[in-house]
């Protein structure tokens, strides 16, 4: 699991941040004293690090201790020396405070950070100076960069690499030939997926509305100026940061924490055309917990929901990280697995099934046990909703059979 490494000499504030770190993004921290003894831990390899926070009274030539390690760099030196560290190609962002750290923009940055691991930036020249110059100005911030020499390059790299982010165009690719190329790109790739920035001449005023009109985000003044290069890198990559978490967020049960039936339905008919285009077996199984009425009546509400987050944990655990996997109604699932086959799929539902059945919950009410059914289809249906009728049949059979259950067909 990657971890970020705090260094400080006041372990109370840097306490407080791991804490915060661990609360609201899930990240685990680890603490050290000195810059010397981080490097230890850092040439001992056994971790993967994320991201460094220092916070150490450094001159500015020691901001970058680490040169591979995106850095956040706490301190009170100056403004110029700020820009210093901004210069550094490794620091993600300093903070000019002394008296502690602003917490709220530490999470930021750490966000920006987690966003970047999983991000790639397209760097598109036909020169390849000018792109390992984008290369060297993007820097060591934990942006996975992949270079493309042309228009054909960019459209190949788009479609073989998952998660491009964002497509940096250099003004040797921004003429009129290639205003066609950004329009085919907006055809398959929307602005809430990928983010286009066009490095071109202040003075080519047509060109510049052409490749916004075309589909670009934004483009950057040539001559670079360093810092407002990088500045707009990380304001558009930060927007795609905040469309890809609402985007998340309108995806996702609240309660759980899986997917929901907007985001099943989408996906599901998306996925089922595909499976049966390349005659590929899909299998969908539809989940209801037993009794759950009466869990609420004896138990209470809270004790209700304890119930369908064990649910839910159960069907994370006992399922591949691919398989699609949503919470449809109050105590009601869904599963869309690509790959479970015919003749594994009661072993696999039957394992999800006894792990719930067989742990006893204690609650003020008493220990409670409890059961679920789960009715599965099997290969290609004529559409998804027949798939998700078909489920649903074979879990109303359950039920009847006496419920806690697993039926495929
Ligand atoms: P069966 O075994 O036949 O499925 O019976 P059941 O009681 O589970 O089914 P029924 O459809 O009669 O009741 C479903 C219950 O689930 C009623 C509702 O109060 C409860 N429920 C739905 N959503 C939630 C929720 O978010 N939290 C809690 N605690 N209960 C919920
Ligand atoms: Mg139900
Ligand atoms: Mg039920």
């Amino acid at each position: 699991m990657a971890e970020i490494l705090i260094i400080d000499t006041d372990s109370v504030q840097a306490g407080t941040v791991a804490e915060h770190l661990r609360v609201h993004l899930e990240v685990s921290s680890t603490i050290f004293d000195s810059v010397e003894s981080a490097g230890e831990k850092i040439a001992s390899a056994d971790i993967d690090i994320m991201a460094i926070i220092l916070n150490l009274d450094a001159s500015p030539e020691n901001y970058s201790p680490f040169p591979d390690m995106p850095t956040i760099v706490v301190t009170n030196g100056m403004p110029t020396s700020g820009r210093q560290i901004a210069f550094a190609a490794n620091v993600l962002d300093y903070i000019p405070d002394c008296r502690g750290y602003h917490l709220e923009y530490v999470l930021q940055l750490v966000k920006r950070v987690m966003f970047a691991r999983n991000a790639k930036i397209l760097v598109a020249s036909k020169e390849k100076v000018n792109r390992t110059l984008m290369r060297k100005l993007l820097g060591n911030k934990g942006y996975s960069i992949i270079e493309a020499s042309g228009a054909k390059a960019v459209m190949t790299s788009l479609y073989e690499h998952k998660n491009i982010c964002m497509l940096l165009i250099d003004g040797d690719m921004c003429e009129e030939k290639n205003f066609a190329m950004i329009k085919n790109i907006r055809n398959d790739f929307k602005k809430n997926q990928l983010s286009i920035l066009a490095l071109c001449d202040r003075a080519m005023e047509y060109q510049r509305i052409m490749l916004l009109r075309c589909g670009a985000n934004d483009c950057i003044d040539k001559p670079l100026r360093i810092e407002e290069f990088q500045v707009r890198v990380m304001l558009n990559l930060q927007l795609m940061e905040v469309i890809s978490e609402l985007t998340e967020f309108s995806n996702r049960d609240f309660l759980t924490r899986l997917y929901n039936r907007k985001y099943l339905f989408e996906i599901g008919s998306a996925l089922f055309e595909n499976y049966k285009r390349d005659a590929l077996e899909l299998t969908l199984a539809m989940i209801d917990i037993d009794d759950m009425k009466s869990i609420n009546d004896t138990h209470g509400h809270l004790v209700g929901d304890m119930v369908i987050k064990k649910t839910a944990r159960a069907l994370n655990s006992n399922l591949r990280s691919a398989d699609v996997i949503a919470r449809i109604g109050g105590e009601e699932f869904c599963v869309l697995a690509t790959k479970v086959r015919q003749d594994n799929a009661f072993a696999v539902f039957e394992r999800v099934r006894k792990s719930i059945n067989e742990e006893i919950i204690d609650t003020p009410a008493g220990p409670l046990k409890f059961g679920i059914c789960i009715g599965a289809t099997t290969g290609i249906r004529d559409s998804f909703e027949q798939m998700i009728h078909d489920a649903d049949t074979l879990l109303y059979k359950a039920k009847a059979a006496g419920k806690n259950r697993v039926i495929i067909g």
